[in-house]
């Protein structure tokens, strides 16, 4: 079996604030794979195909904006069960309803400004890899960890 692949992204405000290294390093430390990982600044058009589900609510264009306001830290990780858990490591959507000890929880204030993106379901992950990333991005590689982490 293939194993699971999430896209995260930490977004301009993320990137911004100096975050790229607390955020890989929460993902590296839980035992998740790197696989694909690069710096973008995406245009309006692309942040608007990235939030496509989202188009008829109220803060669609205002949150396009933004992704496309700076640099976006677009990545995948793979690993056991990387989609659902890491959206458990990025918290609630809401950082006033993050728990402490999420990235959202621990990093972020506001809604609007949030710092990270993460796949909410398989179908979400696989398509959003590939709005971000073309196949040769992707780096099949085994860890070394790999045998400690598991067994
Ligand atoms: P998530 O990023 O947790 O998957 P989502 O997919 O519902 O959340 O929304 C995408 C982004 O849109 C979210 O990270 C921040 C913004 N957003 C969501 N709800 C919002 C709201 N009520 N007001 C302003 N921005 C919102
Ligand atoms: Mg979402």
């Amino acid at each position: 079996a293939e194993m699971e692949r999430t896209f995260i992204a930490i977004k301009p405000d993320g990137v911004q604030r100096g975050l790229i290294s607390e955020i890989v390093s929460r993902f590296e430390r839980k035992g998740f794979k790197l696989v694909a990982i690069k710096i973008v600044i995406p245009s309006k058009d692309f942040a608007e195909r990235h939030y496509h589900d989202l188009k008829e609510r109220p803060f669609f264009n205002g949150l396009c904006d933004f992704l496309s306001s700076g640099p976006v830290l677009a990545m995948v990780w793979e690993g056991e069960g990387v989609i659902k858990y890491g959206r458990k490591l990025i918290g609630a959507t809401d950082p006033q309803k993050s728990e402490p000890g999420t990235i959202r929880g621990d990093l972020a204030v506001v809604v609007g400004r949030n710092i990270i993106h993460g796949s909410d379901g398989p179908e979400t992950a696989k398509d959003e890899i590939n709005l971000w990333f073309k196949p040769e991005e992707l780096v099949n590689y085994t860890s070394n960890a790999e045998n400690i982490f598991h067994f």
